[in-house]
């Protein structure tokens, strides 16, 4: 009372309805006129933004809390009544002959195909202070993920040909919103056209103190709303509200691909992913992965609701046992001859269909099934041991379908080669292991990508050496030869099929190959050491007959007592680059390497080879 005249005419609207839906608390220890009016005026800015920034505004955000929080106390399930089924799905080989059909069909649909990463978390999991898209991939060819992920889609634009421009957003957070766009502008946005790239800021939600969803205020400033992140699920909203989906399916969207911040192997299953969408006409499709049981990832089931309709999804793995236990499954989450769970595992790279998508946004604004997960103090399940927020992941968006639609999902039987993300610090990393998951650290994450490839190259029959049982960080690993590849080069097996012959390849456990550049063939190669080919523009090399030996790079294990930064320490190694060729070129025609060894050929070869 009597701070009125301090307020606009929206800020007044927004105090009576907040005073309505029951948050008096946030208003009544204002002191009178004259006294603390810029920390209320603060507030009012605060409670603005949080009712700008979610559909519906606060009402409905403290609608929907209370809802959520009454259901919690009451101790609902949210999967009461339902009974899980292994859902409908594809599970390809990596590299078999159904996979490169998938992946020619997905490559062909990739044209009508608009791209969306996640990138609103920090790594705070994985002991890294910066973003983790600026992070590189691997140290032999030192691209970021972010420039990976770019690179791959400009490879389907390339394949698409014509003027297409293929679209990409990247939702970010408050905590990397900044540092994106300065690792976009000081990269010429890694070759894309800036208008390609959407950044879609997610914000973060007002905090709930307790059951009856009252806003939680800062302890030490009465002034100030505690907020926290919303989730991933943020990115359906982003895309509604910023009417970017709709001008995606205005301008010939079919296809809406998303994926996680930092999985290098993404693109390796996406386009077969693709090709299972476009031949099974999937509204949804999970790219999915084998699942040990208990794995504390997610498991896709199809479960049958108490209404006889089927609604296939994600289910939590915590939430998994239990609900197959309680519907007559007495030993709950177990593998099965494969050695695997039949749930294959969530790694929340989805492609949806984007004539359902939009209808579906249409209809829920992109709020769809958030949660929310208080911890009690006691039993009473009224007051929180801390404040909650209503939460919401994107790979719960079936719950936006209609029950009629189509969901499955494409699992690449080979784990190494479709998922290896960069997720946990070495601690984490190292206990992951010891019970038996995955460690998903940065140094698994970087070779598995070696390992990918040499095994892409031995199934077109080239030799190669190893792998070899190496430890870092204290986590045993298999460290295949670093062969690394810009995905201009090669991005699906045809690209490969086309590009090397394998039969005349042949790679020692220790070498390093670096591959960048569209224009490059390999015909024959004998490899020890390192060895990286460049080029740019017009220019095409073909290297036949090379017969290489030298110093190498070597992949040394940090000394823990030296100084390190940050990102060597999460992979546990440096690279200790010895002695390589480099065979770089940038003018227009063909060069042959070594080629004839006499006349105009020789001193052709010599320009773009350097050693170093
Ligand atoms: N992210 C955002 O953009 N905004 C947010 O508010 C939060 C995250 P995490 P999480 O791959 O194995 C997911 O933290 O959430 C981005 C699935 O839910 O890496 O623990 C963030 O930048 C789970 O089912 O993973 O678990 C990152 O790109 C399983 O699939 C992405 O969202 C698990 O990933 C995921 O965030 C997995």
């Amino acid at each position: 009372r009597g701070n009125e005249a301090l307020l606009d005419q929206e800020g007044i609207d927004l105090v009576q309805q907040l005073i309505d839906l029951g948050q008096e608390h946030l208003f009544d220890h204002w002191p009178a006129p004259g006294d603390d009016d810029d920390r209320k005026l603060a507030l009012m800015e605060q409670l603005k933004q949080l009712n700008a920034s979610y559909p519906g505004g606060l009402k409905a955000y403290i609608t929907n809390a209370k809802r959520l929080l009454e259901a919690s106390k009451a101790g609902e399930n949210a999967f009461e009544g339902y009974v899980p089924s292994v859902p409908e799905g594809e599970k390809l080989d990596f590299g078999s002959r159904d996979f490169r059909e998938f992946e020619e069909i997905g490559v062909e649909a990739s044209r009508e195909a608009a791209f969306v990463l996640v990138a609103g978390g920090l790594g705070e999991r994985l002991g890294y202070s910066g973003i983790k898209i600026a992070l590189p991939t691997d140290l032999a060819r030192n691209a970021c993920f972010l420039q990976l992920y770019m690179e791959s889609i400009l490879a389907l634009q390339a394949k698409a040909g014509g003027n297409a421009q293929l679209p990409l957003a990247i939702m970010t957070s408050g905590d990397t919103h900044e540092r994106t766009q300065k690792l976009l502008q000081d990269n010429a946005y890694f070759g894309m056209q800036p208008a390609q790239v959407t950044l879609l800021k997610q914000e973060k939600v007002a905090c709930l103190s307790d059951s009856e969803a009252h806003l939680a205020v800062d302890k030490d400033n009465p002034f100030k709303l505690q907020t926290k992140p919303h989730g991933h699920g943020d990115v359906h909203s982003l895309l509604y509200g910023s009417g970017l989906l709709k001008k995606w399916v205005e301008a010939g969207v079919k296809w809406v691909a998303f994926f996680q911040d930092t999985n290098a192997l993404v693109f390796r299953g996406l386009p077969a992913a693709l090709g299972v969408s476009v031949k099974y006409g999937y509204d949804m499709n999970s790219l999915a992965v084998p699942r040990r049981a208990k794995e504390a990832i997610g498991g896709i089931a199809a479960l049958r609701k108490p209404d006889g309709n089927t609604l296939t999804i994600n289910v939590e793995y915590n939430l998994l046992d239990p609900l197959l236990r309680a519907s007559g499954w007495a030993d709950g989450d177990v593998n099965d001859d494969t050695g695997y769970s039949p749930y294959p595992g969530n790694i929340n790279q989805l492609i949806l269909k984007a004539e359902s998508y939009l209808p579906a946004l249409e209809k829920t604004q992109g709020i769809i099934a958030e949660f929310v997960n208080p911890k009690y103090k006691d039993d009473t399940r009224t007051a929180f041991k801390s404040s909650t927020r209503l939460e919401c992941m994107m790979q719960d968006f079936p719950h936006g379908l209609p029950s009629d639609a189509s969901v499955g999902f494409t699992v690449v039987n080979q784990v190494w080669a479709a998922y290896s993300p960069v997720k946990n610090s070495p601690p984490d990393a190292k206990a992951k292991v010891a019970a038996g998951a995955p460690s998903h650290s940065a140094t698994t994450g970087e070779l598995d990508i070696y390992q990918t490839n040499c095994r892409c190259l031995q199934m077109l029959g080239a030799q190669i050496g190893g792998p070899e049982q190496r430890e870092f960080n204290s986590l045993q690993v298999e460290m295949w030869p670093r062969v690394s590849w810009s995905p201009s080069f090669a991005l699906t097996f045809a690209d490969l099929e086309a590009k090397v012959h394998g039969p005349s390849i042949s790679i020692s456990q220790d070498s390093a190959l670096v591959i960048e550049g569209a224009n490059i063939e390999v015909k024959s190669l004998e490899l020890d050491g390192a060895l990286v080919l460049q080029t740019s523009r017009k220019a095409r090399l073909v290297v036949d007959g090379l017969k290489l030996h030298n110093r190498g790079w070597k992949w040394q294990a940090l000394k823990a007592e030296k100084p390190m930064s940050e990102e060597q320490y999460i992979r546990g190694f440096l690279v200790c680059k010895r002695e390589a060729l480099h065979l770089v070129y940038d003018q227009d025609g063909t060069t042959v390497y070594p080629g004839p060894q006499i006349g105009a050929g020789a001193q052709q070869q010599t320009q773009g080879a350097l050693t170093s």
